[in-house]
């Protein structure tokens, strides 16, 4: 079946003028658009609404601070390896205030600041990257004479929606590892109410991309979990789409780095993959858009939970993961399966945009994942007493 809602707009000067500013072909412009609305798990024809949405909107002010973290957020979103995804991200938002990229500084950078606060009350996005630290009055940070409580409460007060991106900013993170000396926190806790996360150290930039591009279209942030992570991204455990999950089915398992295992890609559990406690779209999305076994697992390095908190730098790597799925998979891969022989995400969007078909089925599957996360939750719910911290 052809993907109709995108064909209707093969003309239109709007997605013309936007693949042009992009340096895009209009044709992978629009591929793009579908394989976001597909991994959104949007219906089919929304890849229409993105793309318009993409063309004519006008791109939200984002003022994004930096607390206690290695900025590794900031590299993978705005310094990709794949060019076009930097571009798309820059595309996507106007981003005013950056400590970082900024080229102002001092006095200038907070003027820069409260300009875009003040011109865009309401309307724009906070995006916080690192912890915050909490001990002694928040006094291990401070930007301007601020403590980083000061500024996220002022940023937030006025903000349409925050995201917390990173680990180090949905719950703590790397900084927050025991004993964490400066009780260093994630953005909901000091806010005192939900934000959506972003977690990953560093986070997947089309996670981020997706969220936006949500933000966009719709004019809200995506659904999120408990834990506030947009359910497109992390409904589904890492061990339910790992390459190496028919080894660990059969019981192949590397036991030591370097063996005869390790190097025929046989499973990471028994030297300490978290992938079997931990949700995330790493094995399906990917890093880089470089090809196939670009992500920890498949580059032979178990997972370490960094997107769950009380999992990454909480869990030592010589504990066992604790399954927490022990349904096997509707599609095992071939056990035969040469490296590199997997689907990119490059190669999904052009599926995608050849047949809506294509796109209609990634909708599908990201629906599924919703439901395996949505019946831990409500097992969650069932056990009294256990607290949902957002
Ligand atoms: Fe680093 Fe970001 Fe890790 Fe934290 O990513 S990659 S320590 S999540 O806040 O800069
Ligand atoms: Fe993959 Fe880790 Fe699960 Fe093994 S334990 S199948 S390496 S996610
Ligand atoms: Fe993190 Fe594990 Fe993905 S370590 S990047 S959640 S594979």
């Amino acid at each position: 079946m052809a993907n109709t809602s995108l064909l209707k707009l093969e003309g239109d000067a709007g997605i013309t003028a936007a693949s042009e500013r992009l340096g895009m072909p209009r044709r992978e412009f629009l591929q793009f658009c579908a394989t976001v609305a597909a991994g959104l798990g949007l219906p089919q024809g929304a890849d229409a609404a993105v793309a318009e949405a993409l063309a004519t909107r006008k791109r939200p002010s984002v003022i994004w601070l930096h607390f206690q973290e290695c900025t590794g957020c900031t590299e993978s979103m705005l310094r990709a390896e794949h060019p076009t995804l930097e571009k798309l991200i820059l595309d996507v938002i106007s981003l005013d205030y950056h400590e970082t990229l900024f080229a102002a500084a001092g006095h200038q950078a907070e003027q820069a600041r409260k300009t875009a606060m003040a011109e865009n009350k309401g309307r724009y996005l906070l995006v916080v990257e690192g912890a915050i630290p909490t001990r002694d009055g928040g006094i291990y940070c401070k930007v301007g004479g601020q403590t980083a409580i000061d500024l996220t409460r002022e940023c937030a007060a006025d903000a349409a929606a925050v995201i917390a991106i990173g680990s180090c900013a949905s719950w703590g993170g790397m900084p927050a590892t025991d004993p964490n000396p400066t009780g260093a926190s994630g953005v909901a806790a000091v806010l005192g109410k939900p934000v959506v996360t972003i977690p990953g150290c560093p986070p997947n930039p089309y996670n981020f991309l997706s969220t936006v591009v949500h933000f966009l279209t719709f004019g809200s942030l995506p659904p999120v979990d408990g834990l506030g992570r947009p359910t497109f991204a992390y409904s589904r455990l890492i061990h339910e789409n790992c390459e190496r999950r028919a080894h660990f089915d059969a019981g192949r398992f590397v036991i030591e780095f370097g063996d005869e295992g390790h190097r025929k890609g046989y499973c990471l559990y028994k030297v300490g993959c978290k992938g079997p406690e931990t949700y995330a779209n790493c094995p399906t999305v990917l890093f880089g858009d470089a090809g196939a076994g670009t992500w920890p697992v498949g580059c032979g390095c178990p997972c370490i939970g960094c997107t769950e908190q009380g999992v990454g730098f909480s869990k030592p790597i010589h504990m066992l993961a604790k399954a927490k799925n022990a349904e096997p998979p509707q599609q095992y891969p071939r056990i035969v399966e040469e490296q590199g022989m997997g689907a990119t995400l490059g190669s999904a969007a052009i599926l995608a945009a050849v047949a809506g078909a294509a796109a209609g089925g990634t909708a599908m599957v990201a629906r599924n994942l919703g439901l395996s996360h949505k019946a831990e939750e409500a097992e969650k719910a069932r056990t009294a007493g256990e607290r949902t911290e957002v």
